[in-house]
């Protein structure tokens, strides 16, 4: 309980110094007590259910497949039909992002009502923010999100924003808008994204929290936004001393726009995207909260388990492969090992999508690593619904010399560098140490202010003591470079 006037004792409701009888399972009533000479004046009910979801990303287009864009309808579906209609939730809350653009698609537009009807003839209201991707546009009053409100879809939270500044408003249903609501015991707060001034926005908003927060409810707030320290990326984020300051109005701070899942300190959520909207979120764990508060104590449960494409995620070390036609074959024979073809008869699992790393030096010129075919027969021979081959190699033509300490000096770093760059190519790999001195060589040579004929002739001095097979190769390859 977020007031301590009520408090559950020995399962019996106790109001301030007074307990109340037979109120266990249900609500406590409004209206005097029969036995004791007070009042009750809360709803409280004895346990509320909540989703909370954010980033569906509906009509995304980032994928060239059909079928992976269908994957963000599929799994929107079955969370909705999973955890809010069969688990009989009070409300359903979405942080931001239910749509991938504010611009909304027709057959995303589609794919939204699909589980918002089902969600309003079941009696569960829906309650929205804005997120970056689905916002209304400064100049414009209108947007979908504020119409699917209009039409009492959803419960569009914002607070009102004007020359005197920022106001929060209690929920009309005349209207169908406001900034916050109550739904069985929990009072929820709206935002809107506020991108990089969102530490900025937050104190007056606070200022009204302090006005508006109940005591006689669970306080929750939906905000889109990144959170300091839950990123890879180093872009300006929320730090979580500011969040902090919401803490004394706020139980439970329903995140979304960071697509992957975090929780911080026990009372900031982020449930993360429903799908991987692209391929650095592969890795990402994501899923839905189905959130439980009992006795004003809540749980938040991350669910997974729902539509989500399969991925495989393998990798692969290029080194140590000469040509590019043993390195296809090693490739292949560890594919076959660690990835189980696709069965396309099989309709209760879906093809995954392999993401394949091909990591380490590459023995050969970068031109020759054929990406394209590789992704094209991993694609048909394990009936994958899509392949991504991220190429982090390390060419031939960008050797550096690893291993080597600090302390080596600039002449021996250097020869090192040079010897590298020759030897990860493995036709001139057995000559690298004295085509390195050979090159050091020259370039001392060039520095002194040395004739270019002297030095072309020491050049090809040297070449002459080495197989005439390797200038034959030195001369084709410099040609080609
Ligand atoms: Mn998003």
């Amino acid at each position: 309980m977020t007031n301590d006037k009520y408090q559950m004792i020995n399962g019996k409701w106790k109001m301030e110094n007074v307990f109340l009888k037979g109120y266990r399972h249900g609500y406590v009533g409004v209206g005097s007590h029969p036995q004791y000479p007070i009042t009750v004046c809360a709803i409280l009910p004895a346990v509320t259910k909540f989703l909370h979801i954010a980033d569906i990303h509906l009509g995304i287009r980032r994928y060239r497949s059909e079928d992976r864009a269908r994957d963000f309808f599929l799994a929107w579906r079955d969370c909705i039909e999973r955890f809010a209609l069969a688990e009989k939730v009070s409300f359903v809350l979405i942080a931001g992002d239910l749509f991938d653009a504010r611009r909304v698609e027709p057959q995303a537009m589609n794919q939204a009502m699909f589980c918002l009807s089902k969600l309003r003839h079941a009696g569960i209201p829906v309650v929205v923010i804005e997120g970056n991707h689905d916002c209304h546009e400064s100049e414009n009053r209108f947007s979908w999100l504020r119409s699917l409100s209009q039409w009492g879809f959803i419960k569009l939270l914002e607070p009102v924003y004007s020359e005197s500044g920022v106001k929060l408003l209690p929920w009309d249903d005349e209207k169908c808008s406001g900034s916050f609501i109550d739904i069985d015991g929990v009072r929820i707060f709206g935002s809107i994204w506020y991108g990089s001034t969102v530490s900025q926005a937050l104190p007056p908003l606070i200022d009204e929290l302090r006005h508006h927060h109940s005591e006689k409810h669970f306080n929750v707030m939906m905000l889109h936004t990144d959170v300091e320290g839950q990123l890879n990326r180093p872009i300006p984020a929320l730090p979580v001393v500011k969040i902090n300051e919401l803490k004394s109005y706020i139980n439970y701070l329903a995140l979304g726009h960071t697509h992957k899942n975090f929780e911080i300190d026990g009372w900031i959520y982020n449930p993360g995207s429903l799908e991987a909207c692209n391929v650095d979120e592969y890795a990402n764990v994501r899923g839905a909260y189905l959130v439980e508060i009992i006795e004003g104590q809540h749980t938040a449960h991350l669910m997974r388990d729902y539509h989500q494409r399969p991925v495989a995620r393998l990798s692969f070390d290029v080194s140590k492969h000469p040509t590019p036609e043993e390195l296809h074959a090693d490739l292949f024979d560890q594919l076959r090992h660690d990835l189980t073809p696709h069965n396309p008869n099989d309709a209760d699992s879906p093809a995954p999508v392999v993401e394949l790393s091909l990591r380490g030096h590459l023995g050969f010129k970068n031109a020759l690593l054929e990406i394209n075919r590789i992704r094209d027969e991993i694609k048909q021979e394990f009936n994958s619904l899509l392949v991504i081959v991220r190429n982090q190699t390390v060419p031939v033509e960008y050797a550096v010399a690893a291993g080597l300490s600090e302390h080596v000096s600039r002449a021996e770093r250097e020869r090192r560098v040079i010897e590298d760059l020759i030897s990860r190519d493995t036709r001139f790999r057995e000559q690298a140490v004295a085509m390195a001195g050979l090159i050091l060589e020259a370039k001392r040579l060039a520095l002194s202010d040395e004739l270019p004929a002297k030095i072309v002739e020491l050049i090809e001095e040297r070449l002459a003591e080495s197989q005439t097979v390797l200038t034959a190769e030195m001369v084709w390859h410099q040609g080609t470079d």
